[in-house]
């Protein structure tokens, strides 16, 4: 069950100093390392109203480079609702499609205080929506049916207990081989 954490309202930043600059980079770190497009501060146990987000050069029109996004909110939402297959950092190997706005504005601040306000359409308005659903302790699966939720929790538990079995033979396993 994903850490409860991830279920807290994050709180607002009020000032933009080293710790938050050090707090970006490790966010980036992670998102780079796990890999991920997207990242907010509460999965790396931080409960800060704070994102990073990279689609990289693959994806064309993303000019943004690496995003650090201070306090971001939606500000516009577009009628019009696309779906994308969404995953999680936090739900490791879980993977349904999710409906949301196809467009949207967000407002925020850069790591220089300043009010930026970025208007975004396919995988970044998804990936905005998703990491901002973190900072108000919203996962991707609360959209799904209760069924499907149920299969979820079926599904990690399984994952969780395979795990489990992994780690018992492998250390059965390098305790032979002392
Ligand atoms: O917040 C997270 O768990 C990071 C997600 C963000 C994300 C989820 C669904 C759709 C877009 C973004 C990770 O980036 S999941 C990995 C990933 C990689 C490429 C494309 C979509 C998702
Ligand atoms: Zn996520």
């Amino acid at each position: 069950m994903p850490d409860p954490v991830l279920r807290e309202a994050a709180k607002p930043v009020t000032s933009i100093g080293k710790d938050i600059e050090r707090l970006f980079d490790d966010m980036l770190e992670t998102m780079y390392a796990a890999p991920g497009i997207g990242l907010a501060a509460p999965q790396v146990g931080q409960s800060l109203r704070l994102v990073t987000i990279d689609l990289g050069e693959k994806e064309e029109g993303y000019t943004h480079g690496a995003l650090r996004m201070v306090n971001p909110k939606l500000v516009w939402q577009s009628e019009e609702q696309s779906v994308y297959e969404e995953g999680c950092l936090s739900i490791p190997g879980i993977y349904y499609e999710v409906t949301r706005p196809e467009k949207i504005k967000v407002e925020f601040m850069d790591i220089k205080g300043k009010t930026q306000i970025i208007e975004a359409g396919g995988l970044l308005a998804t990936c905005v929506q998703h990491e901002i659903d973190h900072l108000n302790g919203i996962l991707f699966t609360d959209y799904l049916s209760k069924l499907k939720q149920g299969m979820v929790l079926r599904k990690m538990k399984k994952l969780k207990e395979e795990q489990t079995a992994e780690q018992a033979s492998a250390r059965a396993h390098s305790q032979q081989n002392l």
